[in-house]
């Protein structure tokens, strides 16, 4: 946890657009604020779509704590996925050390852009004992049933599946009729297609063993792995407590997995609902198409910073786009947040300024304004010019509006 100053004055309560409802909803239900928000499936280097999504939560988290809330955050680490045990295979190597060179690595990416880590970071593999006892309540309630594994190494072994028609609620997140469920469920991890199921759309809770997988005792469901939406949901009830506050990440996770984690989580603790608000990052893309690993155009954190970009210009770049739109990455996007860097690195070493009140003001409106970075960057670009074209005499505005650009904003000059 990095050093945060205080900032004077006092900050108004944050609004978040809530996916669900379609509303801008208090981001705070007390005074203790829970955030879980879903983290990286570690086979590949961070992009800059990933560094999108965690400077959003970091700024959400920010502003909480500026406006005088304790915040707790939880984020998984998806470290026991399809992709990453592919992704193992192609490359020679064991998925565990794959796991953990990303992880590492993405911690630095994150200690870079000054994002304020988690209070816990969860692995769904060390988390896997505490998945079990759920998935079997699960299968006990009658959410959930099996289906024979066809091609698993044990004869009689089990996979099972959590059946959406029981869930009145299924589909409150998303708000997706079941055509435009069924048609981003494969691309996004879901398998519509398997034999046996009730329902096209059900999901994965428990697969079992298959010959040259990696188990892990299950219980009553045999040895296996877990499907991937009942880790979160698993997570957030047992770090957290349902409902969450904000269950975040990018609208890529809107369906199935957000979800399917919030109907898990909706039939596990009896709550009716998972999340006071979602909130979603919108998508970064490059050339036209959305950055992900699967396809492998991606701009990666890594390096940017070792071809010697500054992270406070790329979390420039992050903070000029609002969140809850999509973008395309450009190089020149960089060149633009480094001059912005410049200016007010510039304007700010001052020995004095135009008073910065209102732009701390400006900024703390427009944060607490579903964060409205961009807004919040041109209340600065603004007293940067100012200062720069007819400077000021109050000799300890370049320190408050440094301070709250590092509290508020994560961005040391
Ligand atoms: N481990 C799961 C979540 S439980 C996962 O989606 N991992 S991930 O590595 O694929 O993505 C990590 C986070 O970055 C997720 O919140 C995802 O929604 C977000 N994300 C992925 N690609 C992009 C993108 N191109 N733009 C913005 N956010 C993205
Ligand atoms: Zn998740």
């Amino acid at each position: 946890m990095p050093f945060i100053p205080q900032v004077p004055g006092s900050a108004p309560e944050v609004r978040v657009r809530d996916t669900a409802s379609g509303e801008l909803v208090p981001a705070a239900s007390g005074d203790d604020v829970t955030l879980y928000v879903c983290g990286i499936t570690p086979y590949d280097a961070t992009h800059l779509g990933h560094a999108a999504t965690y400077v959003t939560f970091d700024l959400l988290g920010r502003v909480l704590r500026d406006s005088g809330h304790t915040v707790r955050y939880v984020q998984n680490i998806t470290d026991i996925d399809d992709p990453l045990l592919e992704r193992a295979e192609r490359d020679g190597v064991d998925w565990r050390d794959l796991a953990t060179r990303e992880i590492a690595l993405f911690r630095e990416d994150m200690t870079a852009l000054a994002v304020i880590p988690p209070d816990e970071y969860l692995g769904a593999v060390e988390s896997i004992p505490t998945f079990v006892g759920p998935i079997e309540k699960l299968v006990a309630d009658g959410w959930a049933y099996a289906v024979a594994a066809p091609d698993a190494s044990r004869d009689g072994a089990l996979d099972y599946y959590f059946d959406v028609a029981k869930d009145p609620r299924f589909g409150s997140v998303s708000h997706l009729d079941e055509a435009g469920m069924l048609e981003v469920f494969e691309e996004r991890g879901g398998d519509p297609d398997r034999a046996g199921k009730r329902n096209r759309l059900d999901a994965l809770l428990w697969r079992a063993h298959r010959e040259g997988e990696p188990e892990w005792d299950g219980g009553s469901l045999g040895s296996g792995r877990p499907g991937w939406h009942i880790e979160c949901a698993c997570i957030a009830l047992d770090h957290l407590g349902v409902p969450v506050d904000v269950q975040g990440g990018g609208t890529d996770l809107i369906f199935p997995h957000h979800e399917m984690s919030a109907a898990h989580a909706r039939a596990l603790s009896g709550s009716t609902s998972f999340a006071g608000a979602f909130v979603h990052q919108g998508m970064v893309g490059l050339d036209g198409e959305k950055m992900s690993k699967s396809k492998g155009n991606l701009v990666l954190v890594s390096t940017l910073r070792r071809e010697g970009v500054d992270p406070m210009a790329i979390r420039l770049v992050l903070l000029a786009r609002h969140h809850s739109h999509d973008w395309i990455y450009q190089d020149d996007q960089l060149v633009e947040a480094q001059q912005r860097l410049d200016t007010w690195r510039k304007a700010l070493s001052g020995n004095g300024g135009p008073v910065a009140d209102q732009t701390v003001d400006d900024i703390r409106a427009a944060l607490a304004d579903d964060l409205d970075s961009p807004r919040a960057l041109d209340a600065v670009d603004r007293w940067a010019s100012q200062a720069l074209s007819r400077g000021g005499d109050d000799p300890g505005a370049p320190g408050v509006l440094g301070r709250a650009l590092d509290a508020l904003l994560g961005v040391r000059l």
